[in-house]
């Protein structure tokens, strides 16, 4: 299908202060570099680069002290949050579709919370993790693992109303893909609400079917979807440039595939509220063939089919 959907507004967030690890801030040049503009162009997409936002960075706040919370930079994440969910508010509001480009995954709690003003949303995850630690579960204290979590105000998150996105439905809220998942995340997704689909889903029942069902699930009843895409997703085989890479994921023709069918439900139904792309870390990549990746896939969901 064609897309008839408004205009995309592209917003790079250059944040790595929920990874803990540098080059992540990077991202963005990277998926720009990688020809983002080109698969834009050439997916027949209309839109206008809005440029980087001004968030805090491990190195402008390397020397400081963090916070007392068990999750690392916490106040740095939450500048960035409030900086970018009012940015995604406004690119709304100017009847677009923002396109935002990260940075490490903390940047979604942003976008979410940006995106669920607007109303009651759906959310479909792609990623080989669940996202779903809080400050208590986390073994790591990287705050990029528990941006579904904080938007879903769950456990610590419920005492940080800046985190989250209240308008993030649970029963609409589908990961796709998840191969890496902590012993409290199992527990916690088993018992929740969200659905998840597994790698071993994807193998059984094949790419196209489980992201149909997970679109199903995540625009039933609300009127508009987010879709977070981390570059983890993929097999570090197709995208070696990702902080936290996990043996195992799709392939390159499965995540477009994935994107086209993202794509093909906005074009049937007006589904898409909003877009991440994540985790791109061009200091880890083979010739920004991660950050190229990332471009397209990006494009393709935006996109209208070739054929
Ligand atoms: N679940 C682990 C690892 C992780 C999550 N997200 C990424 N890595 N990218 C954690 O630290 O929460
Ligand atoms: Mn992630
Ligand atoms: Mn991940």
């Amino acid at each position: 299908g064609s897309r008839t959907a408004p205009p995309v507004t592209v917003l790079g967030v250059p944040f790595d202060l929920g990874a803990d690890r540098h080059g992540v801030d990077m991202g963005p040049s990277a998926i720009r570099y990688g020809g983002l503009s080109a698969a834009l162009d050439a997916a027949g997409v209309d839109y206008a680069d809005a440029g980087d936002l001004a968030v805090p960075t491990l190195r402008t706040r390397a020397d400081e002290a963090t916070d007392e919370s068990d999750a690392k930079h916490l106040d740095g994440v939450a500048e960035m949050t409030e900086t970018l969910a009012d940015r995604v508010d406004r690119a709304l509001g100017e009847g677009t579709v923002p396109l935002v480009l990260g940075g490490d995954h903390s940047i979604a709690m942003g976008t979410m919370r940006g995106a669920a003003r607007a109303g009651p949303l759906g959310v479909v995850w792609f990623d080989a993790h669940g996202d779903y630690n809080t400050p208590t579960s986390s073994p790591s204290g990287n705050v990029h693992g528990m941006p579904l979590a904080a938007a879903h105000g769950y456990g610590d998150f419920a005492e940080m109303p800046w985190a989250t996105a209240s308008n993030v439905v649970e029963e609409n809220t589908v990961i796709v893909g998840a191969r890496s998942l902590d012993r409290d995340e199992q527990a916690v997704l088993r018992d929740s609400d969200m659905s998840v689909f597994t790698m071993s889903d994807i193998d059984s029942r094949g790419i196209g079917p489980v992201v149909e069902e997970a679109l199903d699930i995540a625009t039933d009843g609300v009127d508009g979807v987010h879709v977070s895409l981390d570059l983890d997703w993929l097999d570090p085989e197709d995208a070696p440039g990702v902080g936290t890479p996990v043996p195992g994921g799709v392939t390159y023709r499965e995540a477009h595939t994935a994107m086209e069918r993202v794509a093909d439900r906005d074009a049937a139904e007006s589904a898409l509220r909003s877009l991440d792309v994540v985790e791109v870390n061009p200091v880890l990549d083979t010739r920004n063939e991660t950050g190229e990746k990332a471009a397209s896939l990006a494009a393709t969901a935006l996109g209208k089919q070739i054929l």
